[in-house]
């Protein structure tokens, strides 16, 4: 197992932009456009208004190896696809039993949670929250305020990313506006 080196990174609450990312990872609207409910809509914004940035990544470079404790920041625009508020992806851990946990910096979101045996879970999140992401739940960050929401994430280094079950399926809850607030529904698409 290689030395880290001790090292600090300053944080902006409000950007989520670090002091000396080692990397940056845009999502825009075409790279998820098919995970929203409203595929037509996401279709009709792209050609209507060009592309959109949905949310942003910034973290730290750690070796993907037991002990090391990788950590960055997520920026979700404010917005939504139809009556669905921007969110991310979302994935479950490659490694199940590695859980993970968010702290909000500014702004408003949910934090919609599932596991494969059918549990949901979704759980609001403002600037100062601190929220445990157990093992074997999937995790996706929906931002429902009108300002950019951003937290801080910080797992382990073997936990990994997949994605594809999500791509998949979906999540059984989105997140949506109704009569001015924003709620939770089933997933009419889920499976
Ligand atoms: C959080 C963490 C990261 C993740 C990011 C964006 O900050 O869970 O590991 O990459 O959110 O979410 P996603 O990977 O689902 O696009
Ligand atoms: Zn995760």
């Amino acid at each position: 197992m290689p030395v880290i080196t001790p090292f600090v990174t300053e944080v902006d609450f409000a950007s989520g932009e670090l002091s000396a990312p080692a990397y940056v990872i845009q999502r825009k609207l075409s790279d998820m456009a098919s995970m929203y409910a409203d595929v037509d809509e996401a279709a009709r914004i792209m050609v209507a208004e060009g592309d959109r940035l949905i949310y942003e990544v910034q973290g730290v470079d750690l070796p993907e190896e037991e002990g090391q404790i990788p950590h960055c920041t997520t920026r979700i625009t404010p917005g939504r696809i139809g009556a669905e508020y921007h969110m991310t992806k979302g994935h479950y851990h490659a490694r199940r039993e590695q859980g993970e946990v968010y702290f909000g910096l500014s702004g408003r979101g949910f934090l919609v949670m599932q596991t494969e045996s059918g549990e949901t879970s979704v759980q609001r999140m403002v600037a100062g929250s601190a929220a445990y992401v157990p093992p074997f739940w999937a995790h996706r960050t929906v931002n429902v305020g009108d300002e950019d929401f951003v937290f801080f994430s910080v797992w382990e280094a073997r936990a990994g990313h997949d994605y594809g079950t999500i791509e998949r399926d979906g999540f059984r809850k989105l997140v949506v506006l109704r009569d001015g607030q924003p709620v939770v529904v089933d997933n009419p698409k889920y499976g």
